[in-house]
């Protein structure tokens, strides 16, 4: 049978191919775990709608499904996030996917429910949109589902409330909880990323800068980390005392931001709060400072009061905005306050989400060979 696509450009295939062969050249797990069952092809017979950023190593990880016997449809799992030269590579490649950057809301739940038309067997989330969907649209195809996946921790907090409040109709297993996914991504994956993402937008020397990081969870610690190793004199901002303590110890200096707003050469904020840096921060910054946000989508940079103390704004470089405030100093906004580490580099490194796609490739082959058995809930993946 044909597969079934909605892409933006099928013409982009070929760039997208030599994307998916690179992130496969990185990404020994999934190497290994395809060569093991294509061979034993435990996923034969079964159909996952899959719901997930459409990227190289997505694109990986569909490949291993469909190696293990499995076939798939996909969807994008954010529209911001769909990268049009990979679903044309999947889609020229056989796979049904419906998936471009930039779609409306609409669009978004339309491409869902096409996922949803060839009556999955098994469930792959990240967000628990498709299973959202599937629960309020298409209850009539829950008697065919073993069971399903969620990637991200608002995911599993989502499909945790619709079990407690008997809504959720069939197993998932948590893949975020695995101690090889949250850990890793947010660690070694953001770290990198982030310090990636600065350097795309600035090219500036990180050695003997003050680098100021804000919250010393696993993502603030990763991009410490990362920072120091390139010879940064990192600082790190924390309100909760045993974290402060933890960056201490670390070897890292702690103080307040308004403390260090004077002395920070490039700051990234990594809290999951809101405005982390404000007004009295841009304040006393130095000329040329570097403000940048790695934790909760755009508000941890108040850009509001950046523009108020602003009178013009010019676009340097990409994802690089140069503010000049009224007394004449400049300080320089990355990717508008967004996740610099998605908006001005590529994310997790391929080899970071290789440990995350193989706790999705090994869930699924479980909830195919035990869903029938599995309690209707959200359950912990099994460490094994
Ligand atoms: N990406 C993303 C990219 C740009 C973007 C509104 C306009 C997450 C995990 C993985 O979210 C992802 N631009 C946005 S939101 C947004 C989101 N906006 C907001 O204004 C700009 C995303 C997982 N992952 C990796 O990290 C590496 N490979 C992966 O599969 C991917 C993308």
């Amino acid at each position: 049978m044909p597969n079934k696509y909605k892409v933006a450009d099928l013409k982009l295939a070929p760039a997208g191919r030599l994307k998916i062969e690179w992130a496969e050249s990185r990404m020994p797990v999934l190497g290994l775990l395809k060569q093991k069952y294509s061979r034993t092809k435990p996923l034969k017979g079964q159909r996952i709608a899959g719901c997930l950023h459409v990227t190289k190593e997505t694109a990986v990880l569909v490949h291993t499904l469909v190696a293990a016997g499995a076939q798939v449809s996909w969807s994008g799992c954010n529209p911001l996030s769909t990268q049009d030269d990979i679903a044309a590579a999947l889609a020229a490649d056989g796979v049904s996917i419906y998936a471009w950057h930039g779609m409306n809301v609409k669009e978004f739940y339309w491409c869902i429910e096409k996922t949803l038309e060839f009556k999955p067997t098994l469930t792959l989330d990240d967000g628990a949109d498709l299973i959202n969907t599937l629960h309020k649209r298409r209850q009539d195809l829950i008697p065919n589902i073993l069971g399903g996946t969620e990637e991200t921790t608002t995911g599993v907090h989502r499909l945790r409330a619709m079990a407690a409040g008997g809504a959720l109709k069939y197993p998932i297993i948590a893949v975020n909880d695995a101690e090889t996914k949250w850990d890793f991504d947010n660690v070694y994956g953001t770290g990198q990323s982030s310090i990636d993402g600065i350097l795309r937008a600035t090219s500036i020397l990180i050695a003997g800068k003050n680098f100021v990081v804000a919250g010393y969870g696993h993502c603030g610690k990763g991009c410490a980390m990362r920072a120091a190793g390139l010879g940064a004199n990192v600082i790190v901002t924390e309100v909760k005392p045993t974290a402060a303590l933890k960056a201490l110890l670390d070897g890292f200096r702690v103080m307040t931001m308004t403390r260090a707003a004077r002395i920070g050469d490039i700051f990234i904020t990594a809290t999951g709060m809101k405005d982390v840096i404000t007004k009295k921060h841009f304040q006393f910054m130095k000329d040329g400072a570097v403000v940048c946000n790695t934790g909760h989508y755009d508000c941890e940079v108040n850009i509001k009061d950046l523009k108020s103390l602003a009178k013009s704004v010019k676009e340097i470089r990409s994802n690089n905005q140069q503010y000049t405030l009224k007394d004449g100093r400049h300080i320089f906004l990355l990717a508008q306050g967004r996740l610099v580490n998605l908006a001005a580099a590529e994310g997790h490194p391929s080899e970071v989400m290789d440990m995350s796609f193989a706790n999705q490739f090994l869930s699924l082959i479980h909830c195919a060979k035990e869903g029938r058995k599995l309690t209707i809930d959200v359950h912990d993946i099994p460490p094994e």
